[in-house]
């Protein structure tokens, strides 16, 4: 199959990084400074590592690629507010693990407005910070705690000498979190592209799918399709979870085989340029939704639809998830599968035999992104630049008091919104939710590749 490849976004301007480390500065106290330190590489094995993934605070406020380095903002100061320091140019080791920005690079092609090598950090943070009052970092973050504490202490040592140690540590994640949370029209336009590719591997997957396969092979379809369109990596363990797995919420064994008459579920998402995207998809394994399998995926669809079209400035998460367990509960009243009034299967929580998780969560370089979901306790508006999933499901226990043409299904419909002025916009419509379109497009596979599925291809 000969394809050519998508248009890719811009990336992230210097511009935009520039002015998010401004808008940073801008919020914290005065004479404070940020320390904001890279990801380092962490053991597989051996002397292996996992694939290094950066940091996406420091990320958001440097676009560096690179592990261990350490970003500093210095509000005022006169030589420059932004100071990077990271791994030194070194030949030898660079032929073993490939080329390093180092210093010179960094100012040159990342605009931070000096930058020195790892080796003379820690000497030049004292002087650096001597007289800033508060340092700002992530409390919970023990490297960026490590290296505070350490210059305090150095600075310390010094009072005689006329230094000044901060006086105090302040979280700084509430307020860059609270930045991330809206995104920009540049960091949208990437959102909108892992949405839609991670919305063409799950078309893939639903083409490939056949009884007899095992979980797996739908998964190296659907990572497949990621890595094909840059997005090199899941933005998180892709999930595929055949007939009863599929109740399982955080299933990751992948290894089962894919049964006549089952559905699959798979919730995969692709990282492009460190933005997620993230897909549920529920589907039948030979192409043809039962007659069970339609009654329950219709409350679920349903459920799905009405809390897309409620995103929208406004509205708040916690308000569209009420709406998700009504509709839920309603249905599942009408499948005879609860018993009672809507309400009372709601206050007396027995919905939540079918439904225990919530509908939504924030979508950015994570995938359960940064951000407060309550303000002084209560559910935040949404604003436009907000990028929010909304995933409804029903996971129906293999139980002897289910009727049996129900157990062991677990559905989930999830897709990406972007929050815009009036209303919402589905970044992962690409893919078919309605089950006739599933249907058509994988009947269509079928007969174009004259019975053979993909894989055989
Ligand atoms: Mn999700």
């Amino acid at each position: 199959m000969q394809r050519d490849p998508l248009p890719r976004p811009a990336a992230i301007s210097l511009d935009e990084y520039r002015d998010r480390r401004v808008r940073l500065m801008a919020a914290l106290p005065d004479n404070a400074a940020v320390l904001i330190p890279a990801a380092t590489l962490k053991p597989r094995n051996r002397d292996g590592e996992y694939p290094f993934r950066q940091d996406s605070d420091f990320h958001y406020l440097s676009g560096f690629p690179e592990p261990d380095a350490l970003l500093l903002l210095l509000p005022g100061r006169a030589e420059g507010e932004t100071v990077l320091f990271c791994q030194p140019k070194d030949p030898l080791a660079e032929a073993w693990t490939g080329i390093r920005i180092g210093a010179e690079g960094a100012v040159v092609r990342f605009g931070v407005d000096e930058a020195h090598d790892n080796d003379v950090r820690d000497e030049l943070l004292v002087e650096l910070l001597d007289g800033r009052e508060t340092l700002c970092f992530a409390l919970d973050d023990e490297e960026a705690l490590m290296i505070a504490s350490d210059v305090r202490g150095a600075l310390k040592a010094r009072v005689r000498r006329g230094a000044k140690p901060p006086r105090s540590f302040t979280d700084i994640t509430s307020v860059l979190h609270e930045q991330r949370l809206i995104k920009s029209e540049a960091e949208l336009e990437l959102m909108r592209h892992a949405g839609y590719i991670s919305a063409l591997a799950h078309r893939r997957a639903m083409q490939a799918s056949r009884p007899g396969l095992c979980e797996y092979h739908l998964q190296a379809e659907i990572e497949h399709e990621f890595v094909w369109h840059g997005a090199r990596s899941p933005a998180y363990g892709t999930i595929v979870g055949s007939g009863v797995n599929a109740c399982v919420l955080h299933y990751v064994e992948n290894n089962d085989r894919l049964d006549e008459g089952d559905l699959v579920l798979i919730d995969a998402g692709g990282e492009f340029d460190l933005y997620a995207g993230d897909i549920t998809r529920t589907f039948p394994v030979n192409g043809r939704f039962s007659a069970a399998q339609r009654q329950l995926y219709q409350i679920v669809l349903n459920a799905q639809k009405r809390a897309v079209a409620a995103v929208g400035p406004g509205n708040t998460l916690s308000a569209i998830h009420d709406g998700v367990v009504r509709d839920l509960t309603q249905g599942l009243i009408e499948l005879g599968l609860l018993a009672g009034d809507v309400q009372a299967c709601i206050d007396d929580s027995s919905y939540r035999r079918f439904y225990l998780h919530s509908t939504s969560h924030w979508l950015g370089l994570d995938t359960h992104d940064v951000g407060d979901y309550k303000q002084d306790d209560v559910p935040r508006p949404l604003v436009p630049g907000m990028v929010v999933t909304i995933e409804p499901g029903l996971y129906i226990p293999d139980a002897d008091d289910i009727p049996a043409a129900f157990r062991g299904i677990g559905i989930r419909i999830e897709d990406d919104v972007i929050v815009t002025v009036d209303g919402g916009e589905v970044t992962t419509g690409a893919v078919p939710k309605e089950m006739d379109d599933i249907e058509a497009l994988m009947a269509a596979s079928r007969s174009s590749d004259h019975g053979e599925s993909v894989i055989d291809g």
